[in-house]
């Protein structure tokens, strides 16, 4: 255990690896852009443990705890908001006071993938204009990010929800990325590169097994 660790943070996961919550995976986006020393707890949904429901009556994840004061921080939002306030270098922003921009997405890509066929194209369409419009706004600020040339709040909440629409809708419906979102294609791949993403990577088969829980079918 490192001397300088400030806080564990309990996470969805199983056998010693990260699971597929983009809510958790927002938090440690956020504490590796920040760079605080920290730890992780694996919560097993099969298996949730009394003290994370002591915790958060909700019982969802994450729930994050200062080691020294015993403080639990609870809710993705919130631990973004306590991380700006705590550690203003490098400036994400607040969960509210960053661009709003592409968070429905994850949304519409589920009503998407949970589409009857008459739905459908509909659906996608859908999908397709709320992507249009995070496109549109990076090529305006010029990107890389949702922040311009670093990530913002925003970005550690965005991005996670993009790789699950990524992986979900090629999976389960056959769909690439168009041609016309060049720009969101480009913003992903940027993160993708970061450190904070390979320390907080989890595995597409573990995305698709989520949905599949979920109810999700492939229809292609
Ligand atoms: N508003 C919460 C939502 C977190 C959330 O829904 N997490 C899911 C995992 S992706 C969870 O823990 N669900 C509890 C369960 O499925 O039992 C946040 O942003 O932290």
């Amino acid at each position: 255990m490192s001397a300088a660790l400030k806080y564990d943070i309990a996470v969805k996961g199983a056998d010693g690896k990260l699971g597929d919550c983009p809510f958790c995976h927002r938090s440690l986006l956020t504490l590796e852009e920040k760079r605080v020393p920290y730890s992780t707890t694996l919560i097993d949904f099969a298996d949730k443990p009394q003290w994370l429901l002591d915790v958060n009556p909700a019982g969802s994840v994450p729930v994050m705890k200062e080691l020294e004061t015993g403080e639990w921080i609870v809710d993705s939002g919130v631990i973004q908001n306590y991380l700006e306030e705590k550690f203003p270098q490098p400036e994400l922003g607040t969960a509210e006071g960053s661009p709003q921009i592409g968070l429905d997405v994850l949304p519409k890509f589920r009503d998407f993938i949970k589409s009857t066929p008459e739905e459908a194209a509909a659906k996608e369409a859908d999908l397709v204009a709320c992507l249009k419009g995070l496109n549109d706004f990076l090529e305006q600020n010029g990107g890389p990010y949702i922040g311009g040339a670093n990530p913002c709040a925003t970005d550690c909440a965005v991005m996670p929800r993009l790789y699950h629409m990524k992986v979900a809708t090629e999976y389960f419906r056959g769909w690439t990325m168009p041609a016309e979102l060049a720009a969101v294609q480009r913003y992903m791949d940027a993160f993708m590169a970061r450190d904070s993403w390979k320390h907080t990577y989890y595995a597409p088969e573990l995305v698709i097994a989520g949905w599949e829980r979920h109810g999700v079918k492939r229809a292609v």
